[in-house]
């Protein structure tokens, strides 16, 4: 059979990742208590009632002793106060500020505004209810448009599961920037300024105007000094000498062609630019012995890094549709990754596999791979390869530290004149727990990661491509759609186009 692929490719060769999502699994770790502690000034640590909301009160204005007043009489009541503005933050208080004024405080402080803006009306009607009310537009504070082309209407999140992040990208200079800084830091193994240059590129692509003056950026959350200073540097040279030097530093280049190659991370990169190999070349004439994964990602190379088109996905989805349908025709295969939020390249391409008898989805995959491998017209599976499938975002999921694991099989492809070799990412799941593994598989990893980290500090829930556990009412929280998960996560509805964060 020939596809229509790009002129050169008239046949697809499919590399295969496939992982199994497990079965739900009686949970051991209940995780967080029911609620949580709150140091209520000068007496004992007692429980907050209402641990869900977490008061940060303004002293700007309000003094200090009325404030500690208040943070007493809130405690009393059954709330969690804050002494410091933090993630865990769910309600700003202030008396007598404006919402800009009480934006710029908390930009000095954390550059956290995630929170609600709210009046201390919203504080006194809450403690004489004895329980915290909704808050109505009447309790917030207004924020004015931060500057002439800057019109932040309302408070921007620092969590990018509150923000809708299309493929529409007003800022792309700044956020180009920040990706090579993001990734240098990953390539020198440091997360967290990896994060945060991360965090900040995904906020600037977020935002519905592009910046052009320092001032734009005023109320916007994530931006440390050092990413100011790059967008300054850029707004007044049109580049960043630092970004721009570490562009044509050795190890950055090297490091980066090395991780390019599947199945090599930056440990095993740094480790052969420090034993002098620079080239893929060089690398291919070395003696260096490869793992299974790294021989075929540096044979096939040079298809790998050439970005999969919409075309190719279409292709390759028919394939995959025959392949599954002839041993499950009911089974649902639904496209996820980035081309479902809407990308028209990708590295790979993702596929969601269920079934709507639970269980029918077992076994699936190996029958599927096996069928394929066989169609050496179609496609041509080679070398299957079991490892355990880490979880990457395990660890924003926080219940016991424990990773969700999936059995997962790499397969490669023959690479023979006029095919190309494209990864594919095949996932089963159970039909009750497909809407989360849609969620979870349809990223950005930036969105889902903070899906996860929002969920774990708001709801005290635990969120994974399996499931929701709420660990207050220490049940799993089923859902049929992504709407639901929403709705579970008190979080407005999201499409997968504003998800490119
Ligand atoms: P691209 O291919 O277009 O370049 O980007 P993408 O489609 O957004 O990225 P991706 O690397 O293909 O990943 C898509 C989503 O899949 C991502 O948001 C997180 C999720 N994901 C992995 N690997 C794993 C894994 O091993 N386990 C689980 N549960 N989820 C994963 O990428
Ligand atoms: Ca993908
Ligand atoms: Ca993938």
């Amino acid at each position: 059979m020939t596809l229509g692929l790009a002129a050169k490719a008239s046949r697809v060769a499919v590399w295969l990742s496939m992982a199994l999502l497990p079965q739900k699994k009686k949970r051991k770790d209940p995780g967080l208590p029911g609620a949580s502690h709150s140091w209520a000034g000068d007496g004992p640590l007692t429980l907050a009632k209402f641990s869900e909301v977490g008061i940060f009160l303004v002293e700007r204005k309000m003094g200090s002793s009325r404030r500690s007043f208040l943070s007493q009489l809130a405690r009393k009541k059954g709330f969690r106060v804050e002494e410091r503005m933090s993630e865990s933050v769910t309600h700003v208080v202030s008396e007598n500020n404006s919402g800009d004024e009480v934006l710029e405080l908390l930009d000095k402080q954390s550059g956290i505004c995630r929170a609600a803006l709210v009046d201390i009306t919203w504080f006194t009607e809450s403690m004489g209810a004895g329980k915290p009310l909704e808050v109505e537009n009447r309790h917030r504070l207004q924020v004015k448009t931060a500057a002439d082309g800057g019109p932040i209407g309302i408070p921007i999140s620092q969590y990018a599961c509150q923000r809708r992040t299309t493929l529409d990208n007003k800022n792309s200079l700044f956020t180009e920037a920040l990706k090579v800084l993001a990734e240098n830091a990953q390539l020198c193994e440091n997360e967290g300024r990896y994060l945060a240059f991360t965090r900040a590129s995904s906020i600037l692509k977020s935002l519905p105007y592009s910046v052009t003056k320092i001032d734009d950026l005023q109320g916007i959350p994530s931006l440390g000094e050092h990413c100011k200073k790059v967008i300054q540097d850029i707004l007044e040279d049109g580049i960043c000498r630092e970004v721009e030097e570490l562009i044509q530093n050795e190890r950055y280049q090297t490091l980066k062609r090395f991780t390019s190659i599947f199945g090599v991370g930056v440990k095993t990169a740094d480790k052969w630019y420090r034993e002098g190999l620079r080239t893929l070349h060089e690398l291919r004439a070395s003696k260096i012995l490869l793992t299974k994964e790294q021989g075929a990602g540096l044979l096939y190379y040079e298809d790998l890094i050439v970005p999969v088109t919409r075309t190719e996905a279409d292709s390759i989805r028919k394939i995959v549709e025959g392949a599954v349908h002839r041993f499950l025709p009911a089974a649902v295969v639904k496209l996820t990754g980035g081309f479902r939020r809407g990308k028209e390249y990708g590295h790979d391409v993702d596929f969601l596999i269920t079934h709507q008898e639970e269980g029918k989805e077992q076994g699936l995959l190996y029958q599927v791979i096996n069928w394929m491998a066989a169609q050496k017209d179609v496609v041509n599976v080679l070398r299957p390869n079991t490892a355990g499938d880490h979880d990457p975002l395990a660890k924003e999921i926080g219940h016991g530290g424990r990773a969700e694991t999936c059995e997962r099989a790499t397969y490669a492809a023959v690479k023979v004149k006029d095919w190309k070799a494209v990864r594919v990412d095949l996932v089963t799941a159970p039909f009750g727990q497909y809407a989360y593994a849609l969620l979870g598989w349809t990223g950005s990893q930036l969105f889902e990661r903070d899906l996860r980290r929002y969920a774990k500090h708001f709801k005290h829930m635990s969120l994974s491509s399996h499931s929701l556990f709420d660990n207050e009412q220490k049940k799993f929280l089923s859902a049929a759609t992504e709407e639901e998960i929403f709705a579970h996560l008190g979080l407005d509805y999201i499409p997968p186009e504003e998800r490119n964060a």
